[in-house]
């Protein structure tokens, strides 16, 4: 094998051992994982997907709710352009179970400075927990184009 052959082999095979190393670190240290897919929500015949939504738990009593002790769980309804409710309080120190879906087009659901990041698609339930340490308001954006008023689509997480 030519000298350059195996410096090319080697550096083809470090890159992907580097890639693989980056990808179990942010699995298994910096728990960054996809959102879990929930169930589907599907209308019935002639039926609004919206109607459908708010008919079925836990959407169909929306905002956050206590599991257990430290555990909150929230159930939003993404549309355009707000979320519901576009408010969310919990204490310090607890863990929150996001349940989002869409009512019409795909959107985002994203919590900067958090591992919380996800699409919503119309009719799919989005799973992702998160445990607010810090007090403060953290601010939820919508981060996938959804229409004109897309900017102002807009949410927050009090934590206190
Ligand atoms: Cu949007």
């Amino acid at each position: 094998m030519e000298v350059y052959e195996k410096i090319f082999a080697s550096v083809a095979a470090a890159i992907l051992v580097l890639f693989l190393g980056a990808l179990a670190y942010g699995a298994l240290v910096l728990k960054i994982n996809l959102p879990g897919h929930g169930e589907v929500i599907s209308p019935g015949p002639g039926e609004n997907l919206a109607v459908a939504v708010l008919k079925t738990p836990p959407f169909n009593t929306p905002g956050v709710k206590q599991v257990s002790p430290g555990k909150y769980e929230a159930a939003i309804m993404a549309q355009a352009w707000s979320f519901m409710p576009a408010e969310m309080d919990i204490p310090a120190g607890s863990e929150l179970t996001f349940k989002v879906t869409s009512v019409d087009v795909t959107h985002g659901f994203f919590i900067p400075g958090t591992t919380v990041n996800m699409m919503v698609i119309p009719g799919h339930v989005s799973l992702e927990t998160y445990r607010f340490e810090k007090p403060g308001t953290y601010l939820l954006l919508c981060h996938e184009y959804c229409g004109m008023l897309h900017h102002t689509m807009v949410g927050k997480v009090v934590v206190k």
